[in-house]
């Protein structure tokens, strides 16, 4: 797989607002907020797509979810709800190639989340 943004992130080659790092996940501030907290939980695995998981990443991939948890509780918002997205594919929405669940919170959100002019599309 090509290196992304997110292996410089990773790495320490473009600054990111880190908000929790282990051996195999990292998570930081999205650069481009959509609501009063968004954050991105992502492998330090780089794996293109959800349709690139293998059952080799079976643990790995519920790690993602105990990290969007646990930074969602330090945040303060796990009590009054957040929603956990990860976009696969250009179609729904995905821009970087490197798998990654996004934390959103912080105001009332909106379901379902698209509009009635995707809907025509
Ligand atoms: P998606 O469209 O689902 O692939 O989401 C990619 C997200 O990554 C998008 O919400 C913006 C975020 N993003 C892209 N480049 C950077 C970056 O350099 N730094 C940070 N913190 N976030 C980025």
């Amino acid at each position: 797989m090509s290196e992304t943004i997110f292996t410089k992130i990773i790495n320490r080659e473009i600054p990111a607002d880190i908000l929790y790092e282990d051996d195999i996940s990292l998570a930081f501030s999205d650069i481009n907020p959509q609501a009063p907290v968004h954050f991105l939980v992502i492998p330090k695995k780089p794996i293109a797509t959800i349709n690139d998981i293998t059952e080799a990443d079976r643990e790995l991939v519920g790690h993602l979810y105990l990290v969007a948890a646990q930074v969602a509780r330090e945040k303060g918002v796990a009590e009054d709800g957040y929603r956990v997205v990860m976009n696969c594919g250009e179609k729904a929405g995905q821009s970087v190639f490197h798998i990654h669940l996004h934390v959103l919170a912080g105001k009332p959100l909106g379901w379902p989340p698209y509009t009635d002019k995707m809907k025509q599309a």
